[in-house]
């Protein structure tokens, strides 16, 4: 299998973590890095032994786009939109971090430049590749606990999260966007698609801009009820971060994703338990284990529909579900009313 050249844009904090992601794999090598403040994209150059290192992002493709298959696109939120489009220009295949943009037109502009320019467009969304989350579908597919009709999806905490993405901090719309994504993707991988939903907001932290909390209630296309709650300002007696907590009720049982990707299945036959542990690989920061050990499958899934092998899970087209829902929800918090899919 050829292995595939790509540029990184963006070279802060995530990174390191989607690099280490991309090593663990054959088929990718990167050969040129972007950052605006060139030492940092030089610091970490030096890490992956990458030659080439750019703070202009024209310079790097007017040099590399003849040898690059890919770029993947690190930096903050609000470029993102600016890079995917300087890339499909280029007619270079696009992975980009989530959230897509900062607003659902942009985001729509984004799929379009990239369909238009005939270039494959992915969203990095790793959540979903959890090896908790993986198996917590598996168990529901298998039909253990039946039809589900309820379930709570839970993303509460109060790391502090904006020491190491200080740039958060400054986002006016705050969780929906950045933990929402996440966890509406979850919650559309297990669950299928919306219907309708209700949101309620509440800025609590009155040191950052956004919102830091959101309760999101769901019908979902298969009639199960989905309340997805997310929150940063949860001082609660076991913290959780990163992981999201599950429960989900069906009409022959029950499942229970807890703390430490413990699952725990009740029947009317009694309750059994499994775990579904992340793999530490060394590079893995332990504060955030389970959703860095995530890069490594979201990106394989990716490679394998770059090089023609698979089916990529988190297209652009399909993220820009998950985006709806986050705008929906944004919507319904400042109507007070139901928003319908
Ligand atoms: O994956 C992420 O979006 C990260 C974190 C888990 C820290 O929120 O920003």
């Amino acid at each position: 299998m050829k292995k595939l050249k790509f540029a990184v844009f963006g070279t802060g904090f995530w990174s390191f973590y989607q690099l280490s992601g991309w090593k663990e794999l054959e088929g990718a090598e990167p050969v040129a890095f972007y950052n605006r403040t060139r030492a940092r994209a030089e610091e970490l150059a030096k890490k992956f032994k990458v030659d080439h290192v750019y703070d202009n992002p024209d310079e790097l493709l007017d040099r590399h786009a003849a040898e690059l298959d890919f770029v993947d696109i690190i930096t903050d939120v609000d470029t993102h939109a600016l890079f995917t489009e300087k890339a499909a220009a280029r007619g270079l295949d696009v992975i980009c971090q989530k959230p897509m943009s900062p607003s659902l037109a942009s985001s729509r502009t984004m799929v379009e430049t990239c369909r238009k320019a005939g270039v494959k467009f992915y969203i990095h969304e790793n959540f979903r590749w959890q090896a908790p989350l993986r198996k917590l579908k598996e168990i529901l597919d298998s039909g253990q606990i039946g039809k589900p009709f309820r379930a709570r999806v839970s993303f509460s905490s109060a790391f502090p999260v904006f020491d190491n993405q200080p740039f958060l901090a400054e986002l006016e719309e705050f969780i929906l966007t950045d933990i929402g994504s996440h966890v509406l993707d979850v919650c559309r991988f297990v669950f299928g698609e919306a219907q309708l939903l209700f949101c309620r907001t509440a800025s609590v932290n009155p040191k950052i801009k956004g919102e830091d909390v959101a309760n999101v209630l769901m019908q979902m296309q298969g009639g199960l009820t989905c309340y997805a709650e997310m929150s940063y300002a949860s001082i609660l007696e076991r913290e959780a971060f990163p992981q999201t907590l599950v429960t989900v009720e069906g009409e022959s049982g029950s499942v229970v994703l807890g703390h430490d990707f413990v699952l725990k299945v009740t029947t009317r036959q009694g309750t059994t338990v499994t775990e579904a542990k992340p793999v530490m690989y060394p590079w893995v920061d332990p504060a955030y284990s389970v959703v860095h050990s995530s890069i490594v499958d979201c990106n394989r899934n990716l490679l394998s529909d770059l090089q023609g092998t698979g089916k990529a899970e988190t297209t652009g087209e399909d993220n820009f579900k998950t985006i709806q829902l986050v705008y929906a929800a944004y919507e319904s918090a400042r109507t007070g009313q139901v928003v319908y899919l």
